[in-house]
C-alpha cells in the first residue's frame, strides 16, 4: 500500500497505526478542512521528501511552559515530549511559517479566522448526527458543551495531547478543533499570528471562539499545531 511505503522514516510500529482517518478531509461547501490536526505521521511523510530540518531541530529543542517558556533538548515534531512520538500524535513543535509550507505543499493553506470559526462552531452537514443541528452555531466545537474534548487534567483520560481522531467528533464532524493543541491561523497582527481552540494545557472556556490568541509567529511549542483548508 503506497500510503505506508512512504513513511520509511517513521518507525515500523507507529506506521502500522496511522490510519487514513488522519488523511480525511470535510466539505463545508466554500472550503474543505481537515477532519483532524496534522499527525506525525502526515507530516512525516512531507519532512522527509523535503529533507525538511526546522527551527526546534536547529535551534536546539522546542519549549513548553514551566514559570516561563523553557526550551527542552530533543523535543520536536517526531518527538513531542522528548522521546519518539507516535505517528497518530499531532505535530507540534512548528512555527507558523512552517505550518503554512507544510499545507502549500499540501495544494491548501492555514485557515482563516473565519474559515476556522464558521468550521468549529456552525453545523453544516446536510443530515448530521444526533445531537447536532444543521445552521446551529455552538458555543464549543464540541456542540453545546466541552464534554468529550481533550483539556487540562487526565479526567478526560489524557493527561497531554491524544492521538488525533480519538477524540469524540464535534461539531461538522471535526475532531479536536477544541483543545488538544492550539491551531495555526492565517489571521496576522504585528509579527504574532492567530491560534484557536485552546489545548490540553488550558480549561475549556479556551475552545470558544474568544479564547483565540495571538503568539509571535517564531513560536514552536508543545501546545500548538495546526490543520489545512482547500479551496
Ligand atoms: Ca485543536
Amino acid at each position: 500500500m503506497t500510503l505506508v511505503a512512504t513513511h520509511n522514516c517513521v518507525q515500523a510500529q507507529a506506521v502500522s497505526s496511522l490510519s487514513e482517518a488522519s488523511f480525511a478531509r470535510v466539505d463545508l461547501g466554500d472550503f474543505k478542512i481537515d477532519a483532524t490536526e496534522v499527525s506525525i505521521g502526515r507530516f512525516a511523510q512531507y519532512a522527509n521528501r523535503k529533507n525538511l530540518i526546522t527551527a526546534a531541530e536547529r535551534e536546539g529543542g522546542g519549549f513548553e511552559y514551566v514559570l516561563g517558556w523553557q526550551r527542552r533538548a530533543g523535543w520536536t515534531w517526531r518527538a513531542p515530549f522528548g522521546k519518539q512520538g507516535t505517528a497518530l500524535e499531532p505535530a507540534v513543535h512548528l512555527n507558523w511559517a512552517e505550518a503554512q509550507a507544510f499545507c502549500l505543499d499540501a495544494e491548501g493553506r492555514l485557515p482563516t479566522k473565519a474559515q476556522w470559526q464558521q468550521a468549529a462552531y456552525t453545523e453544516r452537514r446536510t443530515s448530521p448526527p444526533a445531537p447536532f443541528v444543521k445552521g446551529k452555531t455552538y458555543p464549543y466545537p464540541t456542540g453545546d458543551t466541552p464534554e468529550g474534548a481533550n483539556v487540562e487534567g487526565s479526567a478526560d483520560g489524557w493527561p497531554r495531547h491524544a492521538p488525533v481522531g480519538h477524540t469524540r467528533a464535534g461539531v461538522n464532524g471535526l475532531y479536536d478543533m477544541g483543545a488538544n493543541v492550539w491551531e495555526w491561523l492565517a489571521d496576522a497582527q504585528e509579527g504574532a499570528r492567530l491560534t484557536a481552540g485552546g489545548s490540553w494545557w488550558y480549561g475549556s472556556s479556551m475552545m470558544k471562539v474568544d479564547g483565540m490568541q495571538y503568539k509571535p509567529s517564531e513560536l514552536y511549542v508543545v501546545y500548538v499545531g495546526f490543520r489545512c483548508v482547500y479551496q
